[in-house]
């Protein structure tokens, strides 16, 4: 049966996407949701390696593709809507490449241009904010100027490539800005929630963290999902295993924070908001 719904799951190397996927399919093999894998799920790989790593309770060394791979999951809700799931991989830098040097690979253009939902993930602990006019005065860039520091490579700011990353997806499917867009349906998630060590409601902390890019996001969609995600529930090492993760496994540890500010510990909450919210 077609997929009713296709979601892009996107973000920059290093936002949690493998150890998202990781413990979304546990999530799948344990039947603990509500979701089901109804068919092969091609290029597992990158996914299962850190599951059998996070089952000895350890996280796993990321792997850059070096090439533009995808995972494609087909899935199904209680209801028995279909969905593909897919998990582009552009590896290493291919993402800040996209935004820097503007050259996608034709794959993955097919696959903006055929998405019906994009899953935005965003490790807000580990975006530089201090580097941009919002938060830091014009006579700063002046002095900076000043002492020559405007000859080095001009780099756009995190928030900025964010945005910036948004406006190529769009400009490649090729959607009109004239009004705010019902879809392509946005949903954004807060990687690694537990770092953040927040009580705000996600669309909050993000309008108070990023606000050139919630701007962006509140002028171009008509309702943007905005949900807080700890796929780990905590940082876990590469090299010592955490004993209770081990014991208790890894599908037991996890959350989203709901839009509301609600706590849940169904990881695969935000994909099943999608399945069920029309197509
Ligand atoms: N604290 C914390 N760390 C996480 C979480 N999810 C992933 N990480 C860590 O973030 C790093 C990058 O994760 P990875 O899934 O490889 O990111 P990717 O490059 O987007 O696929 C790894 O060191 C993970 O252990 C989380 O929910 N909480
Ligand atoms: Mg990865």
């Amino acid at each position: 049966m077609a997929a009713q719904h296709t979601i892009l799951l996107v973000g920059e190397s290093n936002v949690g996407k493998t150890h998202y996927g990781a413990q979304f399919l546990k999530r799948l093999m344990v039947k603990a949701g509500a979701l089901k894998m109804s068919g092969a799920p091609t290029n597992l790989e990158a996914f299962t390696t850190a599951l059998s790593c996070l089952t000895e309770g350890k996280s796993t060394d990321h792997t850059p593709a070096s090439t533009y791979v995808e995972s494609v999951w087909p899935i199904t809700d209680e209801a028995g809507r279909h969905a593909e799931l897919v998990w582009p991989d552009y590896g290493g830098e291919q993402v800040r490449n996209l935004v820097t040097q503007r050259r996608i690979p034709a794959a993955w253009r097919e696959r903006v241009l055929g998405a019906t939902d994009w899953v935005l993930l965003i490790r807000l602990h580990s975006l530089r904010s201090e580097d941009d006019l919002l938060s830091r005065p014009l006579h700063s860039f002046a002095a900076a100027e000043s002492q020559g520091e405007a000859a080095a490579a001009y780099e756009l700011s995190d928030q900025a490539r964010t945005v910036e990353l948004l406006q190529m997806l769009l400009y490649l499917a090729q959607f009109h800005l004239d009004q705010p867009l019902r879809k392509p349906r946005l949903t954004i998630l807060l990687s690694c929630w537990d770092e953040l060590d927040t009580t705000e409601l996600p669309a909050d902390l993000l309008a108070s963290r990023l606000p050139l890019l919630w701007s962006f996001v509140r002028s171009n969609w008509l309702s943007p999902t905005i949900i807080g995600l700890s796929a780990l529930e905590r940082a876990l090492s590469k090299t010592d295993a955490d004993q209770e993760y081990a014991i208790r496994g890894p599908e037991e540890f996890g959350y989203v924070v709901l839009p509301d500010g609600v706590k849940n510990i169904d990881i695969t909450l935000p994909i099943q908001r999608l399945m069920a919210g029309g197509s």
